[in-house]
């Protein structure tokens, strides 16, 4: 196992990691901008080494900076979280090239799934199924591109190569649209991602977002840990997510996550990662592959009592997973509320000193927060300033547990979404469950 890694990160997830390493015996090194001196983690990592101003750019983006504290500090490894460095292949590659190890997958399987055209045909490769549409690059022949569309049938959706997490796509409802939505997208494209290569899908009008949680080895094993339910979300940022996705049979779990598997076997996969699908009618359709640890980790965790962080450092260690397949089982239902200091009316992001804070708990509560009385949210980074997680024998019971554990948290001086999550929580069609990605801006009013 390493002795000393460098927590690329900020926040929750930085202290989830260097909770991971201490349970591992492993140093750590905080990196952090001159805003985050304060933060949780910086204090009580082993080491912390200021990288640039406040600024993400300047900081937790700055490749050389982190690389350089790397070697002043003597690390073996980075751990990038979520965000910011994680899912760029430029950056996982300059970390090996310098002769530490990046904690995730190799160079290339992070740029073939940052492609959403080299994934897909990757995933249609390998017996996944993927929303129809053949997934080539469209070229500038309208009369071929109008009749590629009336055969998948309207409404299709066109999506950038460069894009994902939902950005760089349209929808079209009819064949009058179709030609400058192209040209519209690739022109928006360009300037985005620095590509204009788009193509076109069926679009899907009301599915759920159903995701699969893998870890690969560097020994060909390979094992999924079920699916999570995503789909309570507001402009692409998830509210609430669950494990398991509530209908989901044990069947199609284990058809699904075993074909998951099996895919991250052919395209040689290391590390945690996740299959994003859309499921609709009882049907699933692959729409992206997440290659870090993801925020929602949580919830599989505790439905699995299995820790996904501790697993990534014991892979990037090249030692082989602690458990098979056969080991894995679910118990239990798990909901995870995001924490955000926004305004919960209208999402307005609050940042400033939290005078007072009084964290949850009892049976089956989990609270991942660096935050702490007299701490001051800057304005700089996300909004998220924790994750509440609730699990219980069933799907009710964890709704209760979060409830109850939602009216105790006290989080006083800055505007905090619980108001939000205390009303989901009491909503009937979430209690219900099972609801699609239009569901809680339908519940705003936004749509
Ligand atoms: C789609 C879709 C419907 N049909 N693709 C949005 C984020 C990106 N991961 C892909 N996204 C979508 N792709 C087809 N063919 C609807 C969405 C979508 C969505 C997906 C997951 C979670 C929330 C969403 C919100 C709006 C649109």
């Amino acid at each position: 196992m390493f002795d000393k890694i460098v927590i690329a990160n900020r926040g929750e997830i930085a202290l989830r990691i260097l909770r991971a390493c201490r349970e591992l015996d492993i140093k750590t090194v905080a990196v952090h901008s001159i805003a985050d001196r304060d933060l949780k983690h910086v204090r009580l990592a082993d080491e912390a080494v200021c990288i640039g101003p406040a600024s993400s750019t300047e900081s937790y983006l700055n490749i050389p900076a982190i690389i350089s504290a790397a070697e002043v500090t003597d690390a073996e490894a980075i751990h990038p979280g979520y965000g910011f460095l994680s899912e760029n292949a430029d950056f996982s590659e300059k970390v090996s090239q310098s002769g530490f190890i990046f904690i995730g997958p190799k160079a290339e399987t992070i740029r073939l799934m940052g492609d959403k055209i080299s994934a897909k045909k990757a995933m249609q490769e390998a017996g996944i199924p993927c929303v129809p549409g053949n997934g080539d690059p469209l070229g500038d022949d309208n009369a071929s591109n109008l009749k590629m569309a009336q055969e998948i049938g309207y409404p299709v959706i066109i999506k950038a190569a460069g894009g994902g997490g939902g950005r760089g796509m349209r929808t079209v409802h009819t064949e009058a649209a179709l030609v400058n939505a192209i040209t519209m997208t690739k022109a928006e494209a360009s300037v985005a991602f620095g590509n204009d290569t788009v193509y076109m899908e069926k679009f899907l009008e009301d599915p759920r977002h159903i995701e699969f949680q893998v870890l690969a080895d560097n020994f060909g094993t390979v094992i999924h840990l079920g699916e999570r339910d995503c789909s309570m979300q507001r402009r692409h940022q998830k509210v609430v997510e669950e494990a398991p996705a509530p209908g989901i049979t044990e069947e199609e779990r284990n058809r699904m996550g075993t074909l998951c598997a099996k895919a991250c076997v052919d395209i040689g996969y290391r590390g945690a990662g996740t299959f994003e699908f859309l499921y609709e009618k009882g049907e699933f359709y692959f729409i992206e592959m997440n290659t870090r640890v993801q925020v929602e980790h949580p919830v599989t965790e505790m439905v699995t009592g299995f820790d996904i962080v501790k697993e990534q450092l014991r892979i990037a260690a090249n030692e082989p997973l602690s458990i098979t397949q056969e080991q894995v089982t679910f118990t239990g239902h798990a909901i995870e509320c995001r924490l955000n200091a926004e305004d919960p009316k209208n999402f307005m992001p609050c940042p400033g000193t939290i005078d007072q804070f009084h964290m949850p708990g009892g049976p089956g509560i989990r609270c991942e927060t660096h935050i702490y009385n007299s701490y001051v949210v800057p304005p700089y980074y996300d909004s998220m300033i924790g994750k509440l997680i609730a699990h219980g024998d069933d799907r009710n019971s964890a709704i209760a547990r979060m409830k109850t554990a939602l009216s105790e948290m006290i989080i006083d001086g800055i505007k905090t979404n619980i108001p939000l999550q205390q009303d989901i929580m009491s909503d009937s069609g979430f209690v219900q469950g099972g609801r699609n990605i239009h569901y809680l801006e339908k519940k705003l009013g936004l749509i």
